[in-house]
Parts: C-alpha cells; structure tokens; sequence
C-alpha cells in the first residue's frame, strides 16, 4: 500500500508515476490462439471438438455439445430459492435500466427538402462467454445477456467451459434470456462462436470476460464479428470524509481487491486519523476473508491512501480515470458533479459498489485501466446499431445533384458522377 499526502512537495510526481502503472501484463499468448481459431475456422466442428478435448474434456462429443433444455432447468432448480430469488430481482432491475437506454429513431426535412434520418435496429445473434472456475458469476451473465435480451437481440448463445456450468449460473442464464448453451470454453469456443462450427452457427458479436487466450481469440476474430472492450483488473476509489464508520469503508475497498491480485482499491480521504483507523479495519477484516490472500496481494502491491482535501478529489478520481468511484461524503454531488472521466459513480453513505455489481440496475462491465476517458460501460448501446436513411424527390436533388457531380468529377470517379447528372438530365 502506498501513501501519499497532497501538500508533501513531490506529490505530483509520485502519484503521476503511481497513476502509470501497469499492472498485470498479459500473457503473449497471440501464436498459440492463433493456431487454434485457424484450427476451428478452417475445420469447423472436428477443430473445435479436437481443442475443447485437449483443454477442457477428453469425453466431449458433438452430442453433449449441447446444454439440453432439461439440464439447463435441472441445473437452475438445484440452485437455491433465496439465491434463485435475488438473480431474478436483479434481472429484472438489469432490465428495466437497460430499456430507458434505447434511443429515438429519427426522420427530419432538412432546409433543401431532403428527408434524412436514421433507425436502430437489435443485432440478431450475439454470443456470451462465461469464464470457468471461480469466476463463474451469475452476475456475469444478467450483466451482458440482459442488455441483449432488452434490445431485441433474437439469439443469445452463451459459452462457458465444462466447470462454469454451476446451478446459480444456470439459474442467471435462464432468467436472462440465454437461448442456447455451449460445453466449451477458451479460444476455441470464441473461434466457433464467429465462424460456426457444426452445430453451432456463428454470431454477430462477442461479449464477456474471459482470461488472456480468451481475450487474445476475441482480438483476432475482430471484424468478422463484434467484440466488446477489453476488460482489465478491477478498481475502485473510495472518496471519503472522517464521519463514515471506517469498517465500511474498509469492506468497499477489500470488495474489488478481492477479485483480483492486481485489481487496486485507493481511498482519498480529508482526515489522515480517520485512514489510520480503514487501515486497520481493513488488515482486521482480510484475516476473515476466503479471497483474503487475492485481496491481501493486491492491497499490498497496488492499494493507495490518498490524504488531500476533499475538494481536491474530482481532479485526482480524473487522473485516474477509475472503472468505480464511491463518494461517501455529505453532499457527495458537490464532489461528483466535478468528475468527468470514471466508470461507475456511487453517491453517498449507502451506495457501495457491491449493489452496483449486482442488482442496483447499471451495468457492471465498465471501463478498466483509464479507458473511462473514452469510453463506456456495457449497455444497450451495444446490441443495436442505426441505419442512415435518405429520401430525395425531383426538387431536393436540384440542390444535391450539382455538387454530387463536382465531387465525383474531382475524385476522378465518372460512373458517380453521370449517376447523378443523369438525374439532372445532363446524362
Ligand atoms: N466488480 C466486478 C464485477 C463483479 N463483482 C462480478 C462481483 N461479481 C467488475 O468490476
Ligand atoms: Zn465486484
């Protein structure tokens, strides 16, 4: 854990260098999946079938390629009410956010007569990676099959490795509205996803976490199909005053450390006895945790304590540009309104950023590793797209056809050109 303090001379500095981090490294994994999506994109079913024994299940065969139906409702009827409960409440408050997102067709006449506007329309296909092993979140699924179910996306094919297959998971899936679900994971489930393979008939884009040959795989099957952003390690910075009980804090801060050896929890705070205290609850609560050596780790190598004044908070929480920032503070606005680069912002004492994981509504695939100063979280946004549309009668391509002709002409393109002298009856 660093510590910095803002009026100490070489402040700047110090937190510039910290704010340039890297952290975590991925893996070069670039030939090694190379070989594979070539395997699965020229070979099709007998590729992905050969890498998803090799990696994942030696027993694997077309026909329990498949989650049938009944596993699929076996598996969620396993998982248990109070749980089975919570993913449906967050499902549909997922949904009922998402939906406010959608956007407005448009048509207008514009001064030379010319109808214009645009329209969106739902992508058809889209395919959901689920990651195996521990981070097989239900919450993975609401957060990127939801949005997709809400903009109208008709097929939602979701991948997940033989070990991701957990009732809660399930239990996430149906309620999303997850249509079909694949036994297969890594690279060559991604390679299948956007060339088909057998059964499986290929998407139009990509979405979820996965580990570095996933995220590499979704690299290079880009432009044949969408993709998502790449998703980093967590963060968090917790603004806070000296009147928070400095357990909570300390809990909202070991909240994303724990994710991740290199995710990064940072408080700033006014008041340097109230960090004293955080820190101390927090080294309490990290004995008590199962992820404890994950949260310990991270803590240790990438963790900061920030003492400034508060009003000094919007421009350092923009330096950072964090995927989450909590504001537990009085008029947490004042402050707030003040930041323009961060992914998620959680408003006052009862906002932490646990319920915006969950079931607060907004989605919690967010921009990591400052990509919050171009950026955005999942959204509806990213399940539909606009067409452009153009109507001219007689009298409104008086005015576009001349320049149309000189712009082609210029361009050395003739074929444009006489398309709309014809028009004029200069053909
Ligand atoms: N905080 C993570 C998402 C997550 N948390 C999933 C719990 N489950 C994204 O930053
Ligand atoms: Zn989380």
């Amino acid at each position: 854990m660093r510590r910095f303090r803002f009026p100490d001379p070489d402040f700047q500095d110090r937190f510039s260098a910290f704010v340039d981090e890297r952290r975590g490294m991925p893996a070069d994994v670039e030939a090694v999946v190379r070989e594979v999506v070539d395997s699965v994109r020229t070979e099709g079913l007998e590729g992905l079938l050969r890498f998803a024994r090799k990696f994942d299940d030696p027993a694997l065969t077309e026909a329990t390629l498949r989650v049938s139906a009944e596993e699929i409702a076996e598996g969620a009827a396993r998982c248990p009410a109070e749980v089975r409960e919570a993913i449906e409440f967050a499902a549909r408050r997922i949904r009922a956010y998402h939906e406010r997102q959608r956007p407005q067709d448009m048509r207008f006449t514009d001064e030379a007569g010319v109808e214009l506007g645009w329209r969106w329309t739902a992508l058809e296909a889209v395919g959901i990676y689920v990651p195996g092993g521990r981070a097989a979140y239900p919450s993975t699924v609401l957060m990127n099959a939801v949005p997709a179910a809400a903009a109208g996306v008709e097929r939602i094919a979701m991948v997940t490795p033989p070990g991701g297959l957990k009732p809660a998971v399930l239990a996430a899936a149906k309620a999303a509205g997850v249509t079909e679900i694949w036994r297969i994971g890594g690279a060559q489930a991604v390679a299948a996803l956007a060339y088909g393979a057998g059964p499986i008939q290929p998407v139009d884009k990509i979405v979820g976490p996965g580990n570095a040959y996933v995220t590499a795989a979704k690299r290079q099957v880009y432009g044949v199909v969408g993709i998502d952003a790449m998703a980093g390690p967590s963060e968090i910075v917790v603004v806070a005053d000296g009147a928070n009980d400095p357990a909570w804090i300390a809990a909202d801060l070991l909240s994303q450390a724990e994710h991740d050896p290199d995710a990064q929890s940072i408080l700033i705070t006014d008041d340097e006895a109230f960090a004293g205290k955080v820190e101390a609850a927090l080294a309490e609560q990290l004995g008590a945790l199962s992820t404890g050596e994950d949260a310990a780790a991270s803590w240790r190598d990438h963790g900061a304590v920030i003492i400034a004044p508060l009003d000094e908070a919007p421009p350092l929480v923009d330096r950072i540009a964090p995927e989450h920032v909590e504001f537990a503070v009085e008029a947490p606005e004042r402050l707030a309104d003040r930041v323009r680069h961060a992914g998620a912002i959680f408003l006052g004492r009862h906002a932490p950023e646990a319920v915006g994981d969950y079931v607060a509504g907004s989605n919690h695939v967010l921009p990591t590793s400052r990509a919050a100063r171009f950026s955005s979280g999942l959204s509806l946004f990213d399940f539909i797209k606009r067409t452009s549309i153009i109507k001219c009668d007689a009298a409104a391509f008086e005015h576009l056809g001349p320049p149309t002709v000189a712009l082609a002409e210029a361009e050395g393109l003739p074929a444009h050109a006489r398309s709309a002298a014809i028009r004029l009856g200069r053909g």
